[in-house]
């Protein structure tokens, strides 16, 4: 895959793409990341990126004309542009895996208040990490981009080691643990400590539900469930049996 960062704060990306997965994905050539300085795009002598709002308001607003210029350098017919900006669809994982399927995804980074809304017509999509505020685009970049990447073939070492993880089930993790079997007074659950496979998957899966119901029941709604999954679901007393 191709990813095209395009932003004012190129220097902002240098270490979370130079450590861990993503360092690996881009040695091992199966992705390709570019920084572009939007600023790069604005030819008056200043390399002014920012206007004052029509209509008055406090802060700045990006212009149009760097903006789709350097859209317009890096797109490709093959490519799906993103503006990533609050005011975008909110990014869950369904998402991260319909744009891994892209084979070039370029970023753009809002910054100050806000975009010209003209910049919207020269993009594919916009999306957001969250309900907060960022002082700009870049770290929902560096979030996006590593939410895509892990999911890329052989970016992670273990074969179908993303596929199990938080979210991909539509449910929350199950505990993990690890040695000793005994820390201070806290002790692993004898069934993980049985080799019984099916007894720590039907506790693993039980688990998952729990720990959902309890924390994330929205997202039971539209986790695919199964008839014994809604029935150990009713035992914990969750009242979305009929709805979901
Ligand atoms: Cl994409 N941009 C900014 N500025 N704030 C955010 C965001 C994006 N996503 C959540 N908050």
């Amino acid at each position: 895959m191709d990813i095209d960062l395009l932003t004012l704060f190129p220097e902002m990306f240098a270490g979370p793409f130079d450590a861990s997965i993503i360092k690996r994905a881009r040695a091992a050539g199966i992705v390709t990341i570019r920084l572009h300085n939007i600023r790069d795009h604005a030819h008056d002598r200043h390399h002014v990126v920012d206007d004052t709002p029509y209509g008055g308001g406090d802060g700045m607003v990006m212009k149009p004309e760097p903006l789709f210029e350097a859209i317009e350098s890096v797109r490709r017919p093959d490519s799906h542009v993103i503006l990533l900006t609050p005011q975008g669809q909110v990014l869950d994982q369904a998402a991260v895996g319909r744009l891994a399927r892209h084979p070039h995804v370029a970023i753009v980074c809002g910054r100050y208040e806000g975009v010209d809304e003209r910049v919207s017509t020269a993009v594919d999509e916009e999306l957001s990490i969250g309900d907060y505020v960022l002082s700009g685009g870049e770290p929902a970049a560096i979030v996006l981009v590593d939410a895509i990447v892990r999911l890329l073939p052989g970016a992670i070492g273990a074969e179908g080691g993303a596929a199990a993880d938080s979210h991909a089930s539509g449910l929350l993790e199950h505990p993990q643990y690890t040695r000793p079997a005994e820390f201070r007074g806290m002790k692993v659950p004898d069934v993980l400590l049985s080799g019984n496979h099916q007894e720590v998957h039907r506790w693993q899966r039980g688990e998952a539900l729990k720990r959902t119901l309890e924390r994330r029941p929205e997202l039971l709604a539209r986790a695919p469930l199964t008839a014994e999954d809604r029935e150990i679901l009713r035992g914990l007393g969750w009242a979305g049996a009929e709805a979901g």
